[in-house]
């Protein structure tokens, strides 16, 4: 197979262990980051060299990070903006120097995925993560104390209006100025040191809160993609973030983004839309949610993709507790029907 499985870990502290992930059949490459840096900060070379030691002794091959995340100043463009730029970068060349090709971020003022609930129990006693618009719609974070589950407990309710104001009056066009900024400094350190950045759309692709939301269809990929025109500057595109609006066509953008090359990164993963636009993520298999998972693997195969894999948010199954959307039966299980689906578009593109 050409491309290149993998699975996230969160380091030593995951229940989830290498041996477990390692034990999972056609398993290659670890998804990781270096968690005990802040935004903004330096990260040690020492923890990359752990974590790739680490990897190695389980057969496994740390080559992606998944996020390096973008400081909000970034993202608003403020003073300190160049400075926390040279830091990413350096960040870059640090992981690239530890066999790191890939590495994930977002453009996501603010939150990273929202959601309504981690825990939402399905009628087989699983449990998944919803987003349910009878539980979002009232909400209003610039008047009312919320904590949406997910959402980084580290800013205080005042810090988060400060944000949100302030994405408020930057506003779209003012946050594409400014990833455009991210892009043509940190860009070219990338392709210097062998590495694609990845961009992960925003989740769900909407706006949220009136927050500017820009890596949502397939109009914004493109002007995403043009604004620096090389294979460092890639996608990491993700199925179930985009699927969850009913106007995408998955499909259709996989296909093309394969064709052109610009997929460093594949996340599956499979949701259900409800008629108001809910979502619920359900198992990997097309039958159980609104995606074709595997016309989206053959949209892959069939122009040669050879990037990462990784099976996306599984569900709670079999009594195990631990990081939602990241434990391990449901995502093995989510793993080996990908290699299966693979393992038959590759055998029907032969034929
Ligand atoms: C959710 C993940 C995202 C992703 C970041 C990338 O489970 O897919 O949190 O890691 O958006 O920066």
């Amino acid at each position: 197979m050409n491309m290149k499985l993998s699975f996230r870990w969160y380091g030593e502290s995951d229940p989830v262990t290498l041996t477990n992930i390692s034990q999972i059949p056609g398993m290659r490459s670890i998804v990781s980051a270096v968690y005990d840096v802040k935004p903004g900060g330096v990260w040690g070379e020492d923890t990359l060299l752990r974590m790739k030691t680490l990897c190695e002794d389980h057969g496994l091959v740390f080559d992606v990070v998944e996020s390096i995340p973008v400081h909000e100043d970034i993202k608003l463009g403020r003073n300190n903006v160049d400075e926390l730029l040279e830091v990413y970068c350096e960040n870059i060349r640090r992981c690239a120097k530890y066999g790191v090709k890939c590495v994930t971020y977002n453009f996501m003022p603010v939150f990273d995925w929202t959601r309504t609930q981690l825990d939402k129990k399905a009628p087989d006693g699983s449990t998944s993560l919803v987003m349910y618009w009878d539980q979002m719609r009232g909400l209003d974070p610039l008047k009312d104390d919320i904590h949406l589950p997910g959402w980084d407990a580290s800013y205080t309710q005042s810090e988060v209006r400060e944000l949100i104001t302030a994405y408020g009056e930057l506003g779209e066009e003012g946050l594409w100025k400014n990833l455009e900024k991210f892009l043509k400094k940190v860009i070219p350190v990338a392709e210097e040191c062998g590495v694609r950045m990845a961009i992960h759309p925003d989740d769900p692709p909407y706006p949220i809160f009136g927050l500017p939301r820009i890596i949502t269809n397939e109009e914004n990929l493109d002007r995403f993609l043009k604004i620096v025109d090389s294979k460092a500057n890639s996608l990491c595109l993700c199925t179930g973030s985009l699927g969850c609006a009913k106007t995408n066509d998955v499909v259709k953008m996989v296909r093309k983004y394969a064709e052109m090359d610009r997929i460093a990164f594949m996340h599956i993963r499979n949701v259900k839309i409800m008629e108001d636009g809910s979502f619920e993520e359900t198992a990997h298999l097309s039958s159980c949610g609104s995606m074709d998972i595997y016309e989206i693997v053959k949209a892959l195969v069939e122009n040669g993709f050879d990037g990462y894999v990784r099976p996306d948010h599984g569900r709670m199954i079999w009594g195990e507790t631990g990081k939602p959307g990241y434990g391990l039966y449901d995502r093995a299980l989510g793993a080996a029907y990908i290699n299966g689906l693979f393992e038959a578009a590759e055998k029907e593109l032969k034929k």
